[in-house]
């Protein structure tokens, strides 16, 4: 046979993503009723890919600027992007902006600013290990581990009051190494929609800092918890003021709409300007041999609307638009399991924050509802809130109902 001349005849099928692989399901599946309720992508009541106006519009103005080339982005992509980014996330009068105590690198969206803060990490900083809370968006180990970082996990969801894990969470980074790095979730946690209120935040900043633990923060929600990115900012902001160093990897996909554009950030805070400028120039030895240098498109729709305050508002508008569409699915799902009497206490439905419900369903569970109501979600019991509309919650309700009684 052919096949076994093939140098590669060995090589062993690999599973799919556990994320990006349920749309792929969801893709063969020819029922006209099913639903992807797998990853997090917002769609529209009409269940369809939304386009923001203020990106439509912000696109239009860079085609029609005849003054634009296509030339390469400095390393450390668009300058205007960077400046921009750091802004949105630390705020406008940031002092740690103003005393240009941060730098910020334009990087292929949320994961390439974490595969790119992680490799800088494992090269330049001492203590190679970092705590991820369990459980979380499961490409998080992935990315650490690849770019050498070695992981761990500290407590953060309890199952039984489906919230957070507090003690939990405080008694691990409590027995972590002095220096340890520490992957935070700026908002909107991702699987569990639990987020530590800002009076734990503080806690957790004071324990963090008597240890000397790093914070990498992970924003790829901003906005899209509250629907006010400055509150949706605010864990990060408490770690910022207190004087201390931080890793910021920074998001455009979910609140700005831009998935498959790879617009994202980087933002190291330093205790110098002078240590941030070095930091960056390594950073630039990092992107270099990765992939060179950014590209241009998504950056320029994000920096066109940053800088335009009509536009940036417009923006605003938009996100708070989504988000309160994911929350009053919430409500919608909850009052329908409500409604039907379904075993079981759901009021979390409507607790969690954020893109995802974390229902509580099992493996099980969930491949009995992909089987008899072709509703596609992780296995891990995880529902993207905002793939609903009013239409499909009805389907998911008598989906979740049959599942709970059928398999208790
Ligand atoms: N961080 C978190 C917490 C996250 O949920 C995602 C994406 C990312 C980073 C990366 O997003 P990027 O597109 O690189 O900016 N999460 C959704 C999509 C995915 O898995 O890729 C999801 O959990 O469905």
């Amino acid at each position: 046979m052919a096949n076994l001349d093939s140098v590669f005849a060995n090589i062993v099928r690999a599973p799919e993503d556990p994320i990006l692989g349920v749309t792929v399901a969801y893709n063969k599946d020819p029922s006209p009723n099913k639903l992807n309720l797998g990853v997090g992508a917002y769609r529209t009541e009409e269940g369809k890919p939304l386009v923001l106006n203020v990106v439509r519009r912000a696109e239009q103005m860079l085609v029609n600027d005849k003054s634009r080339v296509k030339e390469y982005l400095p390393i450390v992509g668009l300058a205007d992007f960077n400046k921009l980014s750091a802004k949105l996330i630390f705020g406008a009068d940031s002092p740690a902006i103003q005393e240009n105590r941060v730098t910020t690198v334009q990087c292929l969206s949320g994961t390439g600013s974490l595969r790119v803060g992680a490799e800088f990490l494992a090269r330049h900083y001492h203590e190679h290990t970092i705590y991820i809370p369990l459980p979380t968006w499961g490409n998080h180990p992935k990315v650490f581990t690849l770019a050498g970082l070695s992981v761990k996990t500290y407590r953060y969801y309890n199952p039984a009051t489906r919230g957070l894990d507090f003690e939990g969470v405080l008694d691990d980074l409590n027995a972590a190494p002095s220096g340890a790095i520490v992957l935070l979730h700026a908002c909107a946690h991702n699987p569990t929609g639990v987020d530590p209120t800002l009076e734990q935040w503080e806690q957790i900043r004071q324990l963090m800092r008597s240890k000397g633990l790093l914070p990498f923060f992970d924003s790829a929600y901003q906005g899209f918890a509250s629907g006010s990115l400055d509150a949706d900012a605010q864990s990060v902001r408490i770690f910022v003021a207190d004087g201390g160093e931080c890793v910021v990897a920074q998001s455009y996909a979910k609140n700005m709409g831009l998935y498959g554009e790879r617009v994202g950030a980087l933002s190291i805070v330093c205790r110098s300007a002078d240590v941030a400028s070095r930091v960056e120039s390594q950073l630039k030895l990092v992107i270099r041999p990765m992939y060179s240098n950014p590209p241009i498109h998504g950056a320029s729709i994000v920096a066109t609307i940053l800088k335009d305050s009509n536009m940036s508002h417009e923006w605003t508008v938009e996100l708070k638009a989504m988000a309160d569409r994911i929350i009053s699915m919430r409500q919608q799902l909850f009052d329908a399991l409500q409604a039907k009497d379904t075993p079981g206490d759901w009021s979390h439905i409507v607790k969690q924050i954020g893109m995802f419900t974390f229902t509580g369903l099992n493996a099980e569970q969930v491949a009995f509802m992909t089987r008899e109501y072709h509703i596609y979600m992780t296995s891990d019991g995880r529902i993207s809130m905002a793939g609903l509309s009013s239409g499909t919650v009805p389907h998911l309700a008598d989906a979740i109902h049959a599942a709970v009684t059928t398999l208790g």
